[in-house]
């Protein structure tokens, strides 16, 4: 079983989006394993963004990631990685496709309403960075003997 991890930023709970969101989730057939409302420090928005760090657009992401209380998620399923990204759309909600998450709610790639890590290892990372490991829930769904063969 793969992990992801997943934030609804600032504007998702701006908006009121968070149930609409975990619904998504939870409906397509995963299982959340970790969740917290969090305000995010500069320090843990840079080190989650550090990839971007030399990117003209670093300074207003962190002060947007900052702004304004998150909800930070670990979700768990076979191939979740690629399948929320999937339930989550390009990255441009502007040309997300209808159906995604960005494609139904975004119209701007700075307000892009939620992150999902791009590849296993990146998972790994982000997982580890943003909770500890009695943070995170071990259990199986009763769902589960019916949504795998
Ligand atoms: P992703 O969130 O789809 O993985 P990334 O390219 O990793 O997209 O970029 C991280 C985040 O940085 C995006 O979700 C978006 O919020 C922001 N971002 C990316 N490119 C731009 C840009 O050109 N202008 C403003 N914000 C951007
Ligand atoms: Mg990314």
């Amino acid at each position: 079983m793969e992990r992801t991890f997943i934030m609804i930023k600032p504007d998702g709970v701006q908006r009121g989006l968070i149930g609409d969101i975990i619904s998504r989730f939870e409906t397509k057939g995963f299982s959340l394993v970790g969740m917290k409302f969090m305000s995010v420090s500069r320090e843990l928005a840079e080190k989650h963004y550090g990839v971007h760090k030399e990117r003209p657009f670093f300074g207003s992401l962190v002060d947007f990631i900052t702004s304004s209380p998150v909800v930070a998620m670990v979700w768990e399923g076979d191939s979740v990685v690629t399948s929320a990204r999937t339930l989550i759309g390009a990255t441009n909600p502007i040309t997300s496709a209808p159906g995604t998450i960005r494609g139904d709610y975004g119209v701007t790639i700075g307000r892009n309403i939620i992150h999902g890590s791009d590849a296993i290892e990146t998972a790994q990372s982000e997982i580890a960075l943003w909770f500890s490991e009695e943070e995170l829930a071990t259990w199986e769904s009763c769902a589960k003997s019916w949504l795998y063969e």
